[in-house]
């Protein structure tokens, strides 16, 4: 079977304000596992690539401009036996996508506490199974999606 992952990111301006062992302690105590990291300075091309879905957003330039600024520190992650929640837990933790909201809204949330603008939100996650994917392909292009063994009594009523 394969196991629920998705792709982290901390954004040029946590890492320059050297906030990435903060951060991965926040995942771990979580209960999140680290699969694969890099740090990794995204060319204008990738950055292009990676966001092409937005390319047509008036935020777009700037989008491309922040993710070229500086090293990005890139991260597998999944999360116990099966990883099924892993994607949505990671979300939750990052908040929503502008900082304002996110510092109204969940103060808790990472975005709210590094968060240094609008487009300058210092955290990504994949937004669904499919492009987590696609990110995984992107980022680790030689990482095999990581698996786990169907448990016996899972598939049996009993
Ligand atoms: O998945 P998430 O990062 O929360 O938001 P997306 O809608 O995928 O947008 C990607 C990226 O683009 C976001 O993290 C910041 C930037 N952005 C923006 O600057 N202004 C918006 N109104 C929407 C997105
Ligand atoms: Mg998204």
């Amino acid at each position: 079977e394969v196991k629920g992952f998705t792709v982290a990111i901390i954004k040029p301006d946590a890492v320059k304000s050297g906030k990435v062992e903060e951060v991965l302690e926040q995942m771990r105590e979580k209960g999140l596992e680290i699969i694969a990291e890099k740090e990794k300075e995204l060319t204008e091309d990738e950055a292009r690539e990676f966001y092409s879905h937005l390319k047509d957003e008036e935020y777009f330039e700037s989008l491309v401009q922040y993710m070229t600024s500086g090293p990005s520190h890139i991260i597998l992650i999944t999360k116990g036996s099966t990883g099924d929640t892993v994607l949505s837990d990671w979300r939750e933790m990052i908040g929503p996508t502008d900082v304002e909201e996110a510092k109204e809204q969940a103060p808790d949330s990472l975005r709210a506490k590094y968060g240094t603008g609008n487009v300058m939100n210092a955290l990504h996650g994949s937004s669904s199974p499919e492009t987590a994917a696609r990110e995984m392909a992107f980022f680790f292009p030689d990482q095999a999606a990581p698996t786990h063994r169907k448990s016996k009594t899972s598939s049996v009523q009993r």
